[in-house]
């Protein structure tokens, strides 16, 4: 494992003589996670590789993101890739159910854009300074094969949801070229941001209320947080996949620096994202062994939601 990124003529050089090929997005996935795996997957298949994406399952509105036929469900043990290809994970055990398979492959190629990543891949292709995995995968595919409205699709999705918008400050010139690029292969961009971005489902409305319902904002830092029990997710009849854009919607508050969001992941596990407009959130989780991007976050910690809490909140006392 070496520490920096391989030429992307590199990176095209092993897919090419790949043949069966795995690739895997994180754990809980989100529209970059789906977007960045399938738009490489219709891709390869177009190269007449063979392929598999492992994904966990994600809410029915981001069924728009063609290529769904590619996940694989089943024993991954058969599958005996020669390529091993992981994206946008910050951290290989954000590869879950698909870390071991992962380690026993030969050849492994790592493209992502968190800051947080430490070239676990034996080659590389990373940059913290894109708006996305799957403006990564464009660069690659479009070196590799035609980009039909599919591929296209799934490549804006991926970009549209982690840029914000095209808001976040990783959206360059570049992003948007890209972004041209894909409006020209007729893609629906409207329903696109209208399912992805705007969309709640009743169980998304539901724990996004209580949610916000919950949160208090501090006097002596301008931070502002929520918490998510077990019993509220039953409440609402919601579960992980439904919270997106809670912590996002806190942050939105006038004078708030920090947002976060911790919920209950097991009885003894607290999961904390963070988000923040101008501090160093990824410095934050780091130091409890999590990590993301500068301003979006995240780390799983061995307590209960209120001393997690705490845990963060002294953290972040010092950064103010
Ligand atoms: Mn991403």
């Amino acid at each position: 494992m070496e520490n920096k990124n391989s030429d992307l003529s590199k990176i095209i050089s092993v897919i090419e003589k790949s043949n069966n090929i795995v690739i895997a997005g994180h754990t809980n996935p989100d529209p970059d996670s789906i977007g960045s795996c399938l738009a490489m997957a219709m891709a390869l298949n177009k190269k007449g590789k063979k392929v598999n994406v492992l994904l966990e399952d994600f809410s029915r509105k981001f069924d728009i993101i063609p290529g769904k036929n590619f996940i694989f469900k089943g024993d991954i043990n058969i599958l005996k890739p020669d390529l091993f290809i992981s994206l946008d994970c910050g951290g290989i055990e954000r590869l879950g159910n698909s870390l071991d398979l992962f380690k026993e492959c030969e050849n492994t190629i790592v493209i992502d854009h968190h800051i947080s990543n430490n070239y676990f891949g034996k080659y590389n292709f990373i940059n913290p300074n894109v708006s996305s995995a799957s403006e990564l995968v464009y660069k690659i595919i479009v070196n590799i094969c035609d980009i039909d409205k599919d591929i296209a699709s799934a490549i804006y999705a991926g970009i549209l949801v982690d840029s914000g918008g095209f808001r976040h400050k990783t959206t360059s010139s570049e992003t948007l070229k890209i972004a041209s690029c894909l409006l020209e292969k007729d893609i629906d961009f409207s329903n696109i941001y209208n399912r992805l971005i705007k969309m709640k489902t009743y169980e998304e409305f539901s724990i996004f209320k209580k949610a916000i319902g919950k949160a208090i904002v501090l006097k002596d830092i301008p931070v502002a947080y929520t918490t998510l029990t077990f019993e509220d997710f039953k409440e609402c009849n919601a579960d992980n996949k439904d919270i997106g854009g809670i912590v996002e919607f806190i942050l939105n508050m006038e004078g708030i620096e920090v947002s976060i969001l911790a919920y209950q992941k097991s009885e003894s596990e607290t999961k904390i994202s963070l988000r923040s407009k101008n501090i160093d959130v990824n410095k934050i989780a780091s130091q409890f062994g999590g990590g993301g991007h500068i301003n979006a976050s995240g780390v799983t910690l061995r307590k209960n939601i209120e001393d997690s809490i705490e845990d963060i909140l002294s953290c972040l006392r010092k950064e103010f």
